[in-house]
């Protein structure tokens, strides 16, 4: 035991350093040699990464940032009711979640491939880094299949618990900086930006949360998971969507260009219909890790 370390920490060690491990333990012959190279084999089909790491499946991808597990109190005792009740979650999945909002560039190029059937409108605003806007939950779906048989990796929807939870990052203020806007930190009405109450910026024009996400609060709404409901009775404690018979809209999140600050607040929700799409309303990707 003293040559060979504890096999819990071998399934998190990098595959160098286990194949370095298992040359020692060949060599000396010790009897954990075997057994370690049958944990060693069951971890090489597991993926590990860093908490905050930033990686990307394809060069056509969207970065990803693995998000690590913990536990946080989702919506708020003070806010709208429709926030309410403060719940306690804890998220024991490992997932990555998108960097950025997707973008007309990552989206455009699922259209290319034949993946996506919608080639949606910018309204003039330009495509490139901006948040793709004009989808509904219909086409997302549509990203998300391309995207997971393209990689070979689940990409779905963020629930509303793994949203707020990445959003938040570790804080329990009304925006990830503090209880206060600050002006020129996030795309929303009266925030001071080139584009509040005008349109959409190119995402990453602002600084990232404590993980790394840019542009949670503002610019676009973001769909999740969760079908849409009047408060958080039936929230989860696991982190899981909540879902419901005849569910026909969803909960969205962090705001947008077009609204006040309050809309933008990491409590703050509101629903929309899955038929509906407009100049308000992106996405934000989640990958699981297996
Ligand atoms: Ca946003």
């Amino acid at each position: 035991m003293t040559i060979c370390p504890l096999l819990n920490k071998i399934v998190t060690l990098p595959l160098v350093k286990i194949i370095r491990f298992l040359f020692n333990c060949v060599l000396l012959k010790s009897p954990l040699a075997i057994l370690i190279i049958v944990v060693a084999s069951f971890s090489s089909s597991a993926e590990t990464f860093e908490a905050g790491q930033v990686f990307r499946d394809c060069p056509v991808c969207p970065e990803m940032v693995a998000i690590p597990t913990g536990k946080f109190a989702m919506g708020s005792n003070t806010g709208k009711v429709r926030e309410r009740p403060l719940t306690p979650i804890s998220i024991k999945k490992f997932i990555a979640i998108g960097k950025y909002e997707l973008t007309f560039d990552e989206w455009d190029v699922c259209y290319k491939m034949l993946g996506c059937s919608t080639k949606p409108e910018d309204r003039g605003w330009g495509r490139g880094r901006r948040p793709v806007i004009n989808i509904n939950y219909k086409d997302i779906k549509e990203y998300l299949v391309w995207i997971t048989k393209k990689t070979q990796n689940i990409y779905r929807l963020p629930s509303e618990a793994e949203w707020e939870y990445s959003n938040r990052a570790g804080t329990n203020t009304e925006y990830w900086w503090g209880n206060n806007m600050v002006l020129g930190s996030a795309n929303c009405r009266n925030c001071g930006t080139p584009w509040s109450g005008i349109n959409t910026s190119p995402v990453g024009q602002f600084r990232p949360n404590y993980w790394g996400l840019y542009d949670t609060h503002g610019n676009v709404f973001e769909i999740v998971s969760d079908c849409w409901t009047p408060n958080h009775n039936n929230a989860r404690n696991d982190g899981a969507p909540v879902i419901i018979k005849n569910c026909n809209s969803r909960v969205i999140k962090g705001g947008a260009w077009y609204y006040l600050p309050k809309v933008a607040r990491s409590a703050s929700r509101a629903r929309n219909d899955d038929r509906v799409f407009s100049y308000v309303v992106g996405v934000r990707i989640a990958r699981e890790i297996k």
